[in-house]
């Protein structure tokens, strides 16, 4: 495995290039084009750009989070096949850099959700937190507004306002689309871009849908062991995979996390790794990355990762807000930092242990 960050670029990220190659153990960033919108191109020349300054820090891009998926691909509208063509052309762009992992998830409307941003934990750090009493009680306008507060001036991904404009707009045009729906536009949408992987090695790495069960109504798909594999046979290629992120999947108790990790086996392309800590099963906060902080056994979960020969780009995920830091909520600095050398040290151990 690769241990990496997700750094959002220098015009959005508070966290700097120089910051993050002082992390023990960090050799490459999860990047974007931030400020590029779903279905357009990227250019060569940009991402030649992005791959130069990062470079230019001592570090490597070891992938991309994300290249997001136009919502009329997700709803089969009928100018997907244009919007797939400009995805293609995308991953053809970072091919020829020389960029071969791409995560992107297939969520309507909403990315993530949590309902709030700044939850105080008894140490007195903050963390994102998720009821599901408070989001029954909003209608999905709201939520924005009632998030955004907290946001510290930055702009969270899948938050973005002008997303957020036409959220009702959305919801009318998700009316006649299920599951069943859902998961055949993906099937469309991977059969297509399938073509370009296999020419520059390009691994897809899909994230799951977070929290893993439907949210407003709207269906989702990507939240358990059997619509996984599901997904994952039904374009039975392994550039068709997996971006495994121990908080998404985990926030449905019933996900046995180290045991999807070994049935996804060949498939796990990326590793997001966090801890939740759970008060009630419909409402759990963001923990540090410390097994003993929340509910997980991250040793379980890595060991997984170890034991199928898992070699991707790994990271920490959101961090708890501490010592004071300003910073996009989940992705500070500080224990982002704790985090990756935490599962460095649980990776170290494990290895060593294994050689004995
Ligand atoms: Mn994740």
């Amino acid at each position: 495995m690769e241990m990496t960050l997700r750094w959002y670029g220098s015009k959005f990220d508070t966290v700097t290039l120089s910051q993050i190659r002082q992390i023990p153990g960090v050799t490459g960033v999860i990047t974007t084009l931030y400020d590029t919108k779903p279905g357009e191109v990227w250019s060569r020349e940009r991402i030649r750009a992005m791959k130069e300054e990062v470079e230019a820090a001592g570090l490597h891009v070891a992938g991309i989070e994300s290249v997001n998926v136009h919502e009329n691909i997700k709803l089969g509208l009928p100018d997907r096949d244009a919007l797939i063509d400009n995805y293609i052309e995308t991953l053809k762009n970072l091919g020829e850099e020389d960029i071969h992992l791409v995560c992107y998830n297939f969520m309507p409307v909403f990315d993530w959700t949590r309902t709030e941003l700044a939850r105080m934990r008894p140490d007195g750090s903050t963390v994102l937190a998720y009821t599901q009493e408070a989001v029954d009680a909003l209608v999905p306008e709201e939520m924005f507004a009632s998030i955004s507060g907290d946001m510290n001036g930055t702009v969270m991904p899948g938050w973005e306002p002008d997303r957020l404009e036409h959220v009702k707009e959305l919801f009318e045009l998700y009316k006649d689309v299920d599951s069943e729906k859902l998961f055949a536009n993906l099937e469309y949408f991977l059969n297509r871009i399938m073509p370009v992987c296999d020419q520059y090695d390009i691994n897809m790495a899909i994230h799951p849908d977070d929290p893993a069960w439907p949210v407003f109504g709207l269906p989702r798909i990507i939240t358990c062991k059997e619509n996984i594999l599901r997904m994952v046979k039904m374009v039975d290629n392994p550039h068709n995979g997996v971006t495994f992120c121990s908080g998404s999947y985990g926030t449905n108790l019933k996900n046995d996390l180290p045991d999807m990790i070994r049935s996804l086996k060949g498939r796990i392309h990326f590793a997001h790794v966090r801890n939740l800590k759970f008060n009630t099963p419909t409402d759990f906060e963001e923990a540090a990355h410390l097994s003993s902080d929340g509910s997980f056994d991250m040793y379980e979960i890595v060991k997984a990762l170890y034991d199928i020969g898992f070699d991707g780009p790994i990271r920490p995920d959101h961090g708890r807000m501490i010592w004071g830091e300003v910073a996009m909520p989940g992705y500070g600095l500080y224990d982002r930092a704790l985090g990756a050398a935490y599962i460095n040290g649980l990776w170290e151990a494990i290895v060593k242990s294994q050689k004995k």
